[in-house]
């Protein structure tokens, strides 16, 4: 038998296009591990309290132009900036469910024309996650819930771009069984129980296993 009581935190990561429930699922996951008493957090991306977050906000808002280019290299680099303390909670244990990461970064930019390939260099190296839970709704049933918003990129034709684009990243990634990809269609409560169901298989498999770093390498 393992003697062992160390594990590691899961890195639980929530992916799709805008009004697809992520931050609803993420935010009731998050909910759900801490009253069974798992050591957790919250992250989302852009994590906008930063400098670097600060202007990808004021890009978001329509208060700021930025080359787009420059604006994915922000993105990335507010990732970057994460990286030690993200690393320093996996490592001390506790899970961490991400809103957005790197695939929203290339799949964004990728979708405004610039090369998908040059997006992800970046990115290369981040930590790994341990799971994508990928929300998938028609860009038909997204617009149905309330309508999109004022930020830029929260226009239904740019959706619908993005989310072929996240498609075709699932498509080429060499880390294809990382994706759960989800009908985002189906009720709250039944996604919720699905995404549960996910959550704690990972989080008792990884915990013995390495830090996964170096993304896309
Ligand atoms: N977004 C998000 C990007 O364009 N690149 C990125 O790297 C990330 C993390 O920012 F439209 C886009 C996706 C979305 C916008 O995200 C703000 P939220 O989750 O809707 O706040
Ligand atoms: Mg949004």
């Amino acid at each position: 038998t393992n003697t062992s009581t160390y594990k590691r935190g899961a890195f639980i990561l929530f992916e799709g296009c805008d009004r697809t429930g992520k931050s609803t699922q993420a935010n009731k996951l998050f909910e759900y591990l801490q009253i069974k008493g798992h050591a957790v957090k919250f992250w989302k991306f852009p994590d906008r309290t930063t400098p670097i977050g600060q202007t990808i906000n004021a890009y978001l808002t329509n208060n700021q132009e930025l080359d787009d280019k420059a604006i994915h290299l922000l993105f990335s680099a507010n990732r970057w900036e994460c990286m030690p303390k993200m690393k320093n909670l996996l490592l001390g244990g506790t899970t961490i469910i991400v809103d957005r990461y790197a695939y929203s970064g290339v799949s964004y930019s990728a979708s405004k024309g610039l090369d998908l390939n040059w997006c992800r260099c970046s990115d290369i190296g981040l930590l790994r996650p341990d799971v994508i839970i990928f929300m998938d709704l028609s860009t038909e049933e997204s617009e149905k819930r309330g309508g999109f918003g004022e930020e830029r990129y929260e226009k239904k034709d740019f959706q619908e771009i993005v989310r072929k684009t996240f498609a075709l990243l699932k498509e080429k990634d060499d880390d294809d069984s990382l994706w759960e990809v989800l009908d985002a269609k189906q009720s709250v409560e039944r996604l919720h129980e699905q995404i549960v169901e996910i959550s704690l298989d990972i989080i008792e498999n990884c915990g013995q296993l390495p830090l996964k770093e170096g993304l896309w390498e």
